[in-house]
């Protein structure tokens, strides 16, 4: 019997194959940009948090903002098309995402971004991913939340009241249509006591 399997088992821990993400549901936003949203998609979420959190190689960026270079406040890791992500639930989920994604987008999600932010003073400020694809066409990036909870937010670039999407362990977010650049999105700070929390975001090649 497969070890990780066995252990899962002992443990208690379900960590079956995500299913294809077909009872998302679906929220149409303004200027042909949509988000679905499946709570708990994801079984043994905090299970796999704890082997992501120990085992993928973190690291802390610095990035110039006007005059000076500041940290970022939340440690990343990049996994690109032919590198091996760092847990097999993870190539799984993946799988399992192109399942539902890859045909209507007309391409694969590929690459996966993690970020951990540590507690509530990491964040990630308003932006869209608008490298590649996403600055001129339409796009997919999914993502799936492990941990602690937060929310991610999204506003219209062109103005007009944010959505609030509450995020939990397991839960899968994704992105679609114009989103990347019709809309923002970011993780704000809080002052509520959290615990760490782990984003994987899921983009098709190039787009960042
Ligand atoms: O934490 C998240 O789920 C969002 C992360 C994100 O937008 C990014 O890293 O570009």
């Amino acid at each position: 019997m497969d070890v990780g399997v066995q252990g899962s088992l002992l443990s208690g821990v379900d960590e079956s194959v995500p299913c294809a993400p077909a009872g998302a549901r679906r929220t149409a936003l303004a200027d042909g940009a949509w988000v679905d949203v499946l709570p708990g998609w994801l079984t043994g979420a905090d299970a796999l948090f704890d082997r992501l959190a120990a085992r993928v190689p973190w690291h802390a960026e610095r990035r110039r903002m006007y005059d000076r270079v500041v940290d970022v406040p939340r440690l990343v890791a990049y996994y690109g098309e032919s590198d091996l992500l760092p847990d097999r639930r993870l190539a799984a989920a993946l799988s399992a995402l192109n399942d539902q994604y890859a045909a209507p987008l007309g391409e694969p999600l590929a690459t996966a971004g993690l970020c951990l932010y540590r507690d509530g003073r990491d964040s990630v400020a308003w932006h869209g991913d608008t490298i590649g694809r996403g600055a001129v066409a339409d796009t997919v990036v999914a993502i799936v939340s492990l941990g602690a909870p937060r929310s991610l937010l999204l506003r219209p670039r062109r103005g007009g009241r944010s959505e609030r999407f509450p995020l939990g362990s397991g839960d899968l977010l994704v992105m679609g249509g114009s989103c990347q650049r019709t809309w923002e999105h970011a993780v704000p700070k809080t002052t509520r006591p959290v615990g760490p929390r782990i984003s994987v975001q899921f983009r098709p090649r190039g787009v960042r």
